[in-house]
């Protein structure tokens, strides 16, 4: 679709198309690390630039509050259909924009203003969403932080359950932005249970490897299971909120709208749709267990170079490096800033109790869902794991990261973009 597309922009505006053509092609010509990013299809690109962007649709098939809507029933049926077949779960909402609105929206279908939720705070690798204290979640309900354990940097059960009993929480959130080991789903149901709280699994990163079963499914542990849809789950950006409890379905069908939201992306569900599709096909599994590999195989090789892994590996499509072991001077905000020169995209992250600041950080997060898509294997990660040594050991040295941008260059040309 690329050179069409181009070409009809071209004609449309020229400003526009230049700065299209210049994403393209950094897209193209580096290597995508950020743990949350992927590469869609051609197809899926083409329905989220579709005719449904044309058209209001407000309120659910069946009940829309705008006439013309026949095709629009159609597309989210078969949406909200392909989602729940793909967690395998009784209902699935598919109108939210994003991430954050399904959070939003589940909150309040779940919770009172000043309601108490546990969760583990960003700073631990949670999401802004679960309690930041300048996001909605933090400003509106009471948060209680649990805590990675300090010594293996993973979740400590134990300590969830003390916080659940003391301090009785009407909510619990797992699911994380930056942690790389299985989640113990059940384990967290029978705290909830303990307690008297719902659970909420927030699956946006492992959404991918949870449809495949490549990571256990939050089903049927959880009462409210949210997303995104474009990280490991390879569709266009948005969110979904699924659940297989009736009274909270209705909940969450009337806090996206009208509580959140008004009129759904049409164009953006027609691309959801498409891409559950694409996930409901076994090559998709494939491709999920070649993330889970490629992560463990570049895991290894920076562990060999030196690097130290928070949790000290990954189960998942991410890690977590403590840069400080391979340089006690070395930020993540510098170690972002080089690779990018050198055609290495990846993100600055802190790691579990970071002395250094969120805009500086210890850490740099990595993650294998989008050269995976590009059909990157184990044995290429060698050559991911030296380029970002090479870059981060001679401290940004401009011929350095210039010597490297060239290689990543020539390289990418043998690992097209999908078409
Ligand atoms: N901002 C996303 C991430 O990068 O993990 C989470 O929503």
């Amino acid at each position: 679709m690329g050179d069409d597309l181009l070409a009809l922009l071209k004609q449309a505006d020229p400003d526009v198309s230049r700065i299209l053509a210049s994403e393209r092609d950094r897209q193209e010509t580096t290597l995508e690390l950020i743990a949350s990013e992927n590469h869609v299809s051609n197809a899926v690109m083409h329905a989220a630039g579709s005719w449904m962007t044309n058209k209001y649709a407000e309120g659910y098939p069946g009940k829309r509050y705008y006439g013309g809507c026949e095709f629009h029933d159609q597309i989210e049926n078969l949406a909200r259909d392909r989602a729940k077949k793909l967690f395998g779960c009784n209902f699935a909402n598919v109108q939210p924009h994003c991430g954050a609105n399904a959070n939003i929206a589940a909150f309040m279908a779940v919770l009172n203003p000043g309601d108490t939720v546990l969760s583990l705070p960003i700073k631990e690798g949670g999401h802004l969403s679960h309690g930041l204290k300048v996001n909605f979640s933090g400003t509106f309900y009471q948060i209680v932080d649990y805590v990675l354990d300090p010594k293996s940097e993973m979740l400590d059960y134990d300590q969830i359950e003390r916080l659940a009993l003391a301090h009785k929480p009407k909510l619990i959130i797992c699911g994380y932005s930056a942690y790389s080991r299985v989640i113990d789903f059940a384990r967290f149901r029978a705290i909830a249970d303990k307690v008297g709280a719902l659970l909420m699994a927030d699956i946006a990163h492992i959404a991918g490897l949870c449809a495949t079963g490549v990571h256990p499914s939050p089903f049927p542990h959880a009462h409210l299971v949210t997303t995104t849809t474009h990280k490991t789950l390879r569709g266009p950006r948005g969110g979904l909120i699924m659940t297989n409890d009736a009274d909270i379905a209705t909940k969450i069908d009337r806090k996206v709208f009208p509580g959140v939201q008004g009129g759904p992306l049409m164009h953006i569900i027609a691309a959801k749709a498409l891409a559950f599709g694409e996930a409901l096909q076994p090559s998709f599994k494939t491709y999920c267990q070649q993330v889970v590999k490629n992560a463990q195989a570049l895991a290894a090789d920076l562990q060999s170079r030196g690097y130290r892994l928070c949790s000290g590996g990954t189960d998942n499509h991410l890690m977590l490096l403590d840069l400080r072991p391979r340089d006690a001077e070395l930020t993540g905000a510098d170690a972002e800033k080089w690779l990018e020169t050198a055609g290495i995209i990846c993100n600055k992250n802190g790691i579990p109790n970071d002395p250094r600041s969120p805009v500086l950080t210890s850490g740099l997060r990595l993650g294998t869902p989008a050269l995976t898509t590009r059909g990157l294997g184990e044995g290429d990660m060698k050559r991911v794991g030296e380029w970002l040594d090479r870059v981060m050991g001679s401290k940004g040295d401009a011929a350095v990261c210039a010597k490297v941008r060239e290689e990543i260059r020539g390289f990418c040309k043998g690992y097209p973009l999908p078409h």
